[in-house]
């Protein structure tokens, strides 16, 4: 068996991402592994227990392997067993925070499935609205924060690989119509730029990632795409 980590990975998956972002910010190797979410594979299903990607295989003495699950987790697990930068900060109270603001990154995602899936104008606005409301605490979080470029100033941090995803979507989103989300929010317009320009951040994805979500938009006739014809 390979002694390299595999990260079992879909596509567009943004909590895959952020997992590929923490093994690329510390220059691990890995091996990537694309399966098709629509007809999981047998082995897949066998070794994932809530049936989601990520996974990370980690070999183990005697052939072994252990199968880590939940995005977070493997974050969390690679901060700890693997050299390069570190992702966390030092001390154990921004650390909790920074786990906070990780947890409320997957809390976006759960708005940002709802808007870019449905095929119902008021529900989209709902989301919308939903996602306006935390750029604004992030806003606030970013306000508390002196310099930048990323989360926590100079160094990029595992809140930096949670967010950067989650930023990603609306590159594709943009260029369907402007969703007006961050208007009012300066400081996250900035902070998005810096991590669009991150080279682990750009290769955590296929080159031809806005493709596939577009072809993701297009399968759930999402409502998002009927704006593109009326602007
Ligand atoms: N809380 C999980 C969420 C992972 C998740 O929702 N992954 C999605 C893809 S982005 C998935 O595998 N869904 C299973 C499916 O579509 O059947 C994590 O952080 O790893």
């Amino acid at each position: 068996m390979s002694q390299q980590l595999t990260l079992v990975s879909h596509l567009l998956c943004p909590y895959v991402q952020r997992a590929a972002i923490a093994l690329l910010e510390k220059d691990v190797p890995f091996e990537r592994v694309v399966i098709d979410l629509a007809q999981k594979p047998d082995w897949f299903i066998k070794i994932s227990p809530l049936g989601k990607v990520p996974l990370l295989r980690v070999p183990q003495a005697g052939g072994k392997e252990a199968v880590l699950f939940e995005s977070n987790v493997i974050c969390e697990y690679l901060e700890e067993t693997q050299p390069g930068p570190r992702l966390h900060p030092e001390d154990p109270l921004a650390r909790a925070e920074h786990r906070a603001w990780m947890e409320f990154g997957s809390a976006i995602l759960s708005d940002l499935w709802g808007y870019e899936t449905t095929r119902d104008a008021e529900v989209y606005e709902q989301k919308r609205q939903a996602l306006v409301a935390k750029f604004q605490r992030v806003e606030a979080a970013l306000a508390a924060v002196p310099g930048g470029p990323y989360f926590a100033g100079e160094r990029f941090s595992l809140v930096d690989a949670v967010f950067a995803p989650v930023f990603r979507y609306f590159d594709v989103f943009d260029q369907i119509s402007d969703s007006h989300i961050f208007d009012e929010t300066p400081k996250v317009r900035a902070w998005r730029k810096a991590l669009s320009e991150r080279p682990s951040v750009r290769n955590a994805v296929v080159p031809d990632y806005a493709r596939h979500l577009r072809a993701f938009l297009e399968k759930h006739e999402a409502h998002l795409l009927t704006l593109a014809k009326r602007a």
